[in-house]
Formats: structure tokens, sequence, C-alpha cells
């Protein structure tokens, strides 16, 4: 057996993919549209200013295509506050108007891939510039107003590739090549890593932004010809959007 990476877990992490019944929208009296919506409104704000939990981050995107119009991320300290953020939506009547056409559950993970050092040493005594690195992946801030990339991935366990029978320092290796594909994008694309190992169907929740579409294009296209994507990577469906603001619900149904 090769010796699996030591890993370190933040916060929990929920994508809430809807749909919105548009036949059904358009069908409702103005006063029902309008409760919709002030309830919408009031929980996303609620929500992104973290009121349920004693800290966190939520985001509501604007998702384009059939899988989803709309799409609710939470991160929180722990699984149970994040099902309750998942609850309460169900309880606002804007919650009537959608359906939760798919979801995916996970929790930020950095790994021994990042820094052995973290891993091995003390950890009151590592560099302070490596411990605000990796605090940014455990408990990431989500940037504003920027477009959005998620899906989810796995390693894969073939015949002839597979990642699990790697030794450790040869998937160290490979990592190394893939951070430095990575580091090329810094200012231009944040990620959110996230292991749903247990939690999910695939094994890591890959969550992208960008203040410019063609970034997320050009990072994962880049990303396939690195060998741990190329011989090793495995994807799930792929979804984009852009952030909005939660007052700007009232834009989103109108138009
Ligand atoms: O911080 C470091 O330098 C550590 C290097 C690093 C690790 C360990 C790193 C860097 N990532 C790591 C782990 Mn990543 N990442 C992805 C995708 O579409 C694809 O082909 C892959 C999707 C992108 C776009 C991306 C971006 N990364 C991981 C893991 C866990 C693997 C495991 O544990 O086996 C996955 C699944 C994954 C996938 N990665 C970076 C980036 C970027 C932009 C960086 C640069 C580092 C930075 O600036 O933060």
């Amino acid at each position: 057996m090769s010796e699996p990476p030591q890993t370190d877990e933040g916060w929990y992490v929920l994508h809430d993919l809807r749909t919105v019944d548009w036949n059904n929208w358009r069908a409702a009296p103005d006063h029902e549209r309008e409760r919709a919506v002030r309830e919408g409104v009031e929980y996303l704000e609620a929500h992104e200013s973290v009121s349920d939990a004693s800290e966190g981050a939520s985001a509501v995107f604007s998702m384009l295509g059939h899988k989803a119009d709309l799409m609710i991320l939470h991160l929180r300290p722990s699984l149970d506050d994040l099902s309750r953020a998942e609850r309460q939506f169900e309880r606002t009547a804007l919650a009537d108007f959608t359906e939760q056409t798919t979801s995916y559950v996970s929790v930020t993970e950095v790994s021994g891939y990042v820094s052995t050092d973290y891993f091995d040493g003390n950890k009151d005594e590592i560099d302070a510039g490596l411990r605000r690195y990796i605090e940014g992946k455990l408990e990431p801030d989500l940037p504003e107003d920027e477009y959005v990339s998620f899906y989810p991935m796995s390693k894969r366990r073939g015949e002839t590739h597979n990642w699990y029978d790697l030794s450790f320092d040869q998937r160290a290796d490979l990592m190394a090549e893939h951070g430095a594909t990575g580091k090329q994008y810094a200012g231009k694309i944040k990620q959110i890593i996230s292991s749903s190992v247990g939690f999910d169907d695939y094994e890591w929740g890959v969550t992208l932004f960008a203040a410019n579409p063609t970034d997320i294009k050009d990072i994962v296209y880049e990303m396939r010809f690195d060998d741990v994507s190329s011989k090793y990577g495995e994807f799930g469906p792929f979804y984009i959007g852009r952030r909005f603001p939660p007052h700007d619900l009232t834009a989103f149904f109108a138009g």
C-alpha cells in the first residue's frame, strides 16, 4: 500500500443547484411573487452575513444553461450548520418556485502536497505566510461580482493509470507540476478545492472564480495537459454562472 497524504479540513461546503419553474412563476399572482422575492432576499442576505453560525460564507449565483438557474453556495464550520442553512431555504416562499435539481457536499481540504512542514512540524511554528495561505484554503473568502465554475472530479483508478497505486513522492511531483500551472493564474483565478470522499459521488469539488470567464476556460484547458489531469483526472458535469448581490434577485426574476 502506498501512503495516503495527510489532510486538514476546514469549512463544510454545500453547492445547492436549483432550477426555477418559470411557468409557475408567470402564473402566480403579483403578491405571491413579491413575497417570494422578499423572502428570498431576506434569506440570502441573512446567510451571506452568516447570522446562523459562528462563521462561514454564503453566496448566490445566476447560472447559465438548462442544468440550473440558481446556485446557492454555503460554507459552514459544521455539517449541522450546513444542513440548517439548506433547510431554512425550504421554508421561504421562494423555494416553492424552485426545484433542487442537484447538489454537492464536500469539505475544504489542504493536504501533504501543499506543505510537508505544516503536517510534520509544530503547526504553531510555521511561517506566517504559509499559515495565511493554508487558512485561506480552509476558510476561503468568496469573491464578489465574479464568474464561477463548479465541477466535481476524481482521480482515476484504471488498470493502466491508477493514482492510488503511485507512491507519495510520485504523486507529490505530479501535484507540484499542477501547482506550477495553477500559480501562473495568480490574480486571475481563485479556487476552492473541497474533498467529497465519503460525502458525495466524486472525490473533490472544484469551484473556480474569475473576473473574466475565458480565464476559467484557459486554466481548465491548460491543466488537461498536465499529467495529473491528462492521465489521472476524471470529471463530472460543469456548471457556469455569475455571482450577484441578494437584492438583485428582483432583477433576476424580472428578466
Ligand atoms: O498551494 C500549492 O502550491 C499547492 C499546490 C496545489 C494542490 C495540492 C494546487 C494548486 N492544487 C492542489 C490540489 Mn489545484 N486545482 C484543481 C483544479 O480541471 C482540472 O484539471 C483540475 C481542477 C484547478 C483548476 C486547480 C487550480 N487541486 C488540488 C486537488 C486535490 C488533489 C489531491 O489531493 O490528490 C485537486 C482535485 C485540484 C484541482 N490548483 C493550484 C489550482 C491553482 C490555480 C493552483 C495554484 C495555487 C494557488 O495559487 O493557490
